[in-house]
């Protein structure tokens, strides 16, 4: 098959989603063709089968806003077109679905039938898409795609709950790649941070609100109360000023490390003994998944996803939103000698792997082959 998937290149879920999914399609022999405004960060190289388009956005002075929607169609038509594709794949509704919707209309004025399928990630549902200044043109978009997945039971049922939604939404839960994963020996690293031997602390995302990064710090201080611990932030965003302040009002700067965007995560995370994902709604959480497959328990709260990608007592364990209390207690519970935290890794590795790629590509598969066949 030849597939075009249209995502976000950046640091996040859903272009990671996108990107491994399409590499994975790609080593299966299927051409794949990534359709974004950069190069995708997990695309680090081209391999066979795999070909990046770039979406040129120019600027002209009218323009406030440099219409991307528009831009993007056009390069949807035109790759289409002449790399003769037999189906799109876009991530995340927002404006994907809708770019995706009028490429097709512009090329069957043109005799070119080109299905479309939208997955839905999370906050194109729950907090952007919702919004009344798109949620008109998301209806639409989900209505009008050939296929529409969602990669939680949760995320599917918060779409049928805000969205007058027509077809049939497919979970497809999101994914790891094992081998990606391997355990390498990152002492050094660790001890940079840890050097007397300290619990090492992890928390990674895009610092926005939805994530609560201030619950992060605060169970972080309670922890340290008890037990010798290092607390290590990765990514950024717009919480970053203020989780930095609170981290000096709390008393636990000398303790705790913001790190800012790293690119291989999977290089960084294998120095954690613990992630805390605190968030107040998640519809997958594959950043605990990513823990988890790297063998580190996780802290989470009961909400969204979450209680879809975790198990409560084994892979780590869920809270209240806010309940930061609770997050500690649970956090010392898993932290407190070496047999329980090992006990621990055990049982989010072997959580993990129930979302192996081979287990979920086939249904990616199946859907495309169930699409070009209507
Ligand atoms: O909104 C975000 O946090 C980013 C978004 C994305 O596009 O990367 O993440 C969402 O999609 C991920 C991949 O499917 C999920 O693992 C995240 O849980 C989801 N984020 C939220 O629901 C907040």
């Amino acid at each position: 098959m030849r597939i075009g998937i249209v995502c976000y290149p950046t640091i996040g879920g859903s272009g990671v989603v996108a990107t491994e999914l399409g590499k994975a399609l790609a080593d299966k022999g299927h051409q794949v063709h990534f359709i974004t405004y950069d190069q995708p960060v997990r695309l680090s190289e081209l391999g066979k089968n795999i070909f990046y388009h770039e979406v040129m956005v120019s600027q002209y002075p009218l323009f406030q806003y440099t219409p991307y929607e528009l831009v993007l169609t056009s390069k949807l038509v035109d790759v289409v077109k002449h790399e003769k594709l037999d189906l799109l794949h876009v991530h995340y509704a927002i404006p994907h679905a809708s770019a995706a919707y009028m490429a097709q209309q512009i090329l069957k004025q043109q005799g070119i039938n080109i299905p479309f399928i939208t997955t839905l990630h999370g906050t194109d549902i729950t907090l952007v898409g919702k919004d009344p200044s798109f949620e008109p043109v998301i209806t639409f978009s989900i209505n009008n795609s050939n296929a529409v997945t969602a990669v939680s039971e949760s995320l599917k049922g918060d779409t049928l709950k805000n969205f007058d939604v027509e077809p049939e939404i497919q979970v497809i839960p999101n994914f790891i790649c094992p081998e990606w994963h391997q355990v390498i020996d990152n002492s050094e690293l660790k001890e940079t941070y840890a050097p007397n031997g300290e619990r090492v602390i992890m928390h990674m995302s895009n610092f926005r609100p939805v994530k609560r990064v201030h619950d992060v710090l605060k169970t972080f201080a309670l922890i340290r109360e008890k037990i010798p611990a290092k607390m290590i932030l990765v990514g950024d965003g717009p919480d970053r000023f203020s989780a930095e302040k609170m981290c000096r009002e709390l008393g636990t700067c000398q303790d705790t490390f913001f790190l800012g965007k790293v690119k291989d995560v999977e290089e960084v995370i294998d120095i954690a003994d613990l992630f805390v994902l605190p968030s107040q709604t998640e519809s997958f959480g594959l950043a605990a998944l990513e823990a988890m497959i790297s063998r580190v328990p996780v802290i989470a709260t009961n909400a969204g996803g979450l209680p879809e990608v975790m198990e409560q007592g084994v892979s780590g364990f869920m809270s209240e939103v806010g309940d930061v209390n609770d997050m500690a207690k649970n956090a010392l519970k898993i932290l407190k000698d070496d047999e329980s935290l090992e006990q621990f890794r055990a049982g989010a590795f072997k959580q993990a792997n129930k979302f192996d790629i081979k287990n979920i590509l086939p249904h990616y598969e199946n859907l495309y082959n169930n699409v070009l066949s209507q």
